[in-house]
């Protein structure tokens, strides 16, 4: 049984009390900060009862209490602080409370805390009441000034600055928020610059604030984040509302970053860049993470989540803004295949297994245990559905309703859907099972052609959950296009609604039998079950117009050739090889797009396949079948990739841009088919010669991956020692690039060397998750892996739960394998259940998992 109460949405009652007002001091200290909150309050007119007034706040020593002036002795335990009804004032009132908290010893990264000298918060979800006494719920929203005592050279908190002189700053928020949007830091920071005038001519001060050193690694967060505040103006109409706009990097931080008003912070990972430290990747996920928390300040901050069960309303939507965002800036095909590998590898795996929840939860124990793919990825699926249900046209009207009508407020999933029903005149009820049922439907498809008549008939399957046996048809927007047999597209594509469990749609008017191109842009998040012929599949790979079919027919089909290798040792597909070869080599598509369908999907992609076909997935089949699906690939290549490589490899002076990325994408994947062949001397002379991270790690990998690079390996280390994003991934490679069989002991190797900082988040994700990223070895045969990743699980938990519990998903998959396997992972996830003062956190994600029974 779980220590921690659940909390249900059904139990929805608003906050006793209004606060009109917040002024907080803050006396910082690394081990005694003093937090003086004067807060005005006023009963709810909302509720009719006359309420006791009831406060979060945990881990804080009460040093004062007082009552409009006069001192007070409030109820307190561990986790509130009460006043009775009684004792409380008919009208508005002061409250004032001095507290002190302790930010050097707050392992767990939540509330005030310190990284590397300097002081940071993170608030949200419940991290305030680490803070102060305070309602730490997101609907009660108030206006904050900050005063900040400190010798530190730069004060910082949210809102605009409101005075400073040595030893203080003051800041005044003037638009209400709720407690989960505050911050401050205060450190020796300096920072990268910029000015931006928004539409309607209001200058605002942009600054990136970053660690002494580090000024020189801003400016493509800086170009980034001017172009998200462009394009929200243009695309979505809405403007920033603050004179400045601030942004700190920190080195140790949970996640990746935190929308707080005017003062976003960032895990210090997707702020710096330069050529020489940053792969293409990472540039690309920086300027989607800045993108975000930007767009945040209208869905989020503007307009908040009533409770934590709208997570999704901000989230889901914010998702979907910065995925269009980064649509714009770059290739919006390339990208829209990027996101569905991203939504198929973590959330379909999610919704798959024992921690499938609804995209808008209905209780939870912990919230920090939502913040997951299912809330952000499918939740921003669900917004693309929505927009494609009702047209371009109509999400624009309904969301300038959404901001007019919700400006300020602290909404919910009902008034989202309402703004587009009063829009389009539509019943959104059965869209609305979208965000209240869990799993990932899957939908089978059958043709038929008679008399010139084409038939598409269509089946839904929604599988059962944990806590929702039975499911409802859903509402599924089916994207199509028509092919003729010699290519031409005859019925560009179109979209069907589905709505029943079973439905058929015909084409009459057509000269021969199509090719059905179905789900084109991914435009429903469902598992797309068609028996089509390997021939069909190759077809699309090379005709079909839709970018994201034509990806996908190759993905399909390579699917299918593993699946085949593994449960019926049948040979690498030439018919697949040689639709591969085809597109490698067609200068006319673009090189990412090539290198995309060079990517062979990944075991833990293909154990998903196998499992959704009924049978048991063998990891290490897996692993082999990959590997030699690879080495045949870059034989059936032949010559022309060695020429494709030296094609690509120019001498360009290096620009992050998306074209150029594209083309060391490609170039990278033929080095790694390359190596393959000549046991990695071209990757040896790459590594050498590398002018970019991009290529330095490509050329590393291509040689781990084929057992070679150890010289490479003490010559990046001793390169790069001393930063320590770049040396997260010299870590993760090692591991994931690890043997199997070895994979475990390589992990902890790494983060038992002496020095290594393990209670850095990025730095125990670099290793204990790429350890559960590594498929072969973390279901090792021997259990090894999931020992290892259990041992530092246990380790971690006691300073830093949040993280812990986030990595233990790791065994979200375990009831998919054999017995042996589940034998054990079974057996660690009760070692871990048993151990003493386990965090609530990590108690709840085990208690999840292990409910999945045998
Ligand atoms: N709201 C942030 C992510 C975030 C969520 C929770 C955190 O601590 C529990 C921290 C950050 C975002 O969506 O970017
Ligand atoms: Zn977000």
């Amino acid at each position: 049984m779980s220590k921690q109460k659940t909390v249900y949405l059904a139990d929805y009652l608003p906050y006793s009390h209004l606060v009109d007002s917040v002024d907080l001091t803050f006396r910082l200290h690394p081990t005694a900060t003093r937090v003086l909150a004067r807060l005005r309050l006023r009963p709810n007119p909302d509720r009719k009862d006359r309420d006791h007034l009831r406060l979060d706040g945990e881990g804080l020593r009460l040093i004062s209490c007082t009552l409009d002036g006069q001192p007070i002795t409030p109820t307190i335990d561990p986790r509130s602080l009460t006043i009775a009804a009684h004792e409380l004032p008919h009208g508005p009132f002061t409250l004032e409370t001095e507290v002190e908290i302790a930010p050097e010893g707050n392992t767990a990264l939540e509330g005030l805390y310190m990284s590397n000298g300097m002081y940071c918060t993170q608030c949200e979800a419940e991290g305030f009441r680490k803070i102060t006494w305070y309602p730490d719920r997101p609907d009660v929203m108030s206006r904050f000034k900050v005063r900040i005592e400190s010798d530190m050279p730069v004060l910082l908190s949210n809102g605009n600055p409101a005075g400073q002189g040595p030893g203080w700053a003051e800041w005044d928020d003037p638009w209400p928020k709720p407690a989960y949007l505050f911050a401050l830091v205060a450190g020796d920071l300096r920072a990268h610059s910029a000015k931006f005038v928004t539409a309607s001519g209001r200058p605002v001060d942009l600054n990136i604030w970053v660690r002494p050193g580090d000024e020189d690694r801003c400016a493509y967060a800086m170009d980034s984040l001017i172009r998200a505040m462009r394009w929200d103006e243009q695309v979505y109409g809405r403007e920033y509302d603050l004179d400045v706009f601030n942004i700190v990097a920190v080195d140790d931080f949970n996640m990746g970053a935190m929308e707080n008003k005017g003062l976003n912070i960032f895990n210090s990972r997707y702020v710096l860049a330069s050529p020489e430290t940053a792969t293409d990747d990472d540039y690309a996920r920086i300027e989607a993470i800045i993108a975000h928390e930007y767009f945040h300040n209208w869905t989020g901050n503007r307009i908040t989540c009533r409770d934590w069960f709208q997570l999704c309303l901000k989230e889901g939507l914010t998702v979907f803004r910065d995925h269009q965002f980064s649509g714009d800036m770059r290739s919006a095909a390339v990208r829209r295949i990027e996101d569905v590998v991203t939504l198929r590898s973590r959330q379909f795996r999610e919704d798959d297994g024992p921690l499938a929840h609804p995209v808008r939860p209905e209780s939870f124990v912990e919230i920090n245990n939502f913040y997951t793919a299912t809330v952000y990825e499918k939740g921003a699926e669900v917004i693309g559905m929505l927009k494609s249900l009702v047209g371009d046209q109509a999400y624009k009207r309904a969301l300038d309703l959404y901001f007019d009508r919700h400006d300020g407020d602290a909404a919910t999933i009902e008034d989202w859907l309402k703004v587009f029903e009063d829009v389009t005149g539509r019943d959104l009820s059965q869209f609305k099972l979208w965000y209240t049922e869990a799993g990932t439907p899957r939908l089978k498809v059958t043709d038929d052609w008679k008399d010139g008549v084409y038939t598409l008939t269509f089946t839904q399957a929604n599988p059962p959950t944990p806590g929702q046996p039975e499911k409802h048809p859903k509402v599924i927007p089916i994207k199509i296009g028509l092919l003729n047999p010699n290519g031409d597209e005859v019925v560009p594509t179109i979209m069907l609604e589905m709505t029943r469990t079973r439905q058929s749609f015909r084409f009459d008017g057509l000269a021969a039998k199509p090719v059905p191109s179905i789900l084109r842009g991914f435009s429903a998040p469902v598992v797309l079950e068609r028996k089509a012929p390997a021939e069909e599949r190759a077809f699309l790979l090379a005709h079909d117009t839709d970018p994201f079919n034509k990806w996908e027919a190759g993905r399909a089909l390579a699917k299918e050739v593993l699946a085949d290798m593994v449960l019926k040792a049948a040979p690498v597909s030439a018919n697949w090889m040689d639709a591969v070869a085809a597109v490698t080599f067609d200068e006319t598509l673009d090189p990412a797009f090539r290198a995309l369908c060079l990517r062979l999907p990944g075991e833990d992609d293909i154990a998903q396949t196998i499992h959704g076909m009924g049978r048991i997935p063998d990891p290490a089949k897996i692993h082999a079948a990959r590997r030699e699906m690879a080495g045949a690939l870059a034989i059936r290549l032949g010559d022309g990739l060695s020429r494709l490589y030296k094609d690509l490899d120019d001498n360009a002076p290096f620009s992050p841009s998306s074209a150029q990325a594209g083309r060391r994408a490609l170039k990278i994947a033929a080095l790694g088919l390359l190596s393959r062949r000549d046991r990695g001397k071209l990757a040896s002379s790459a590594f050498a010669r590398a002018r970019s991270m991009t290529e330095e790690i490509g050329a590393l990998a291509a040689l781990l991956d084929v057992q070679q690079g150890q010289g490479e390996l003490v010559t990046f280390a001793a390169r790069w020692g001393r930063d320590a994003n770049v040396m997260d991934k010299w870590y993760a490679l090692q591991v994931a690039y690890a043997d199997p069989a070895e994979a475990h002991s390589v992990a902890e190797r790494l983060i038992s060397t002496p020095g290594f900082d393990w209670k850095n988040p990025n730095r125990f994700r670099a290793v204990i998750g790429a350890l559960a990223a590594n498929h072969a070895g973390f279901h090792h045969r021997s259990g090894g892996g999931y020992r290892t990743v259990a041992d530092w699980l246990l380790k971690l938990d006691p300073l830093n739960p949040q993280t812990a519990a986030r990595v233990s998903t790791a065994f979200e998959t375990w009831p998919r394998y054999d017995a042996a396997r589940r034998k054990r992972a079974r057996a660690e996830l009760e070692r871990m259940l048993a151990t003493p003062g386990l965090s609530g956190d990590l108690q709840e994600m085990v208690e999840r998992m292990l409910a999945a029974g045998n």
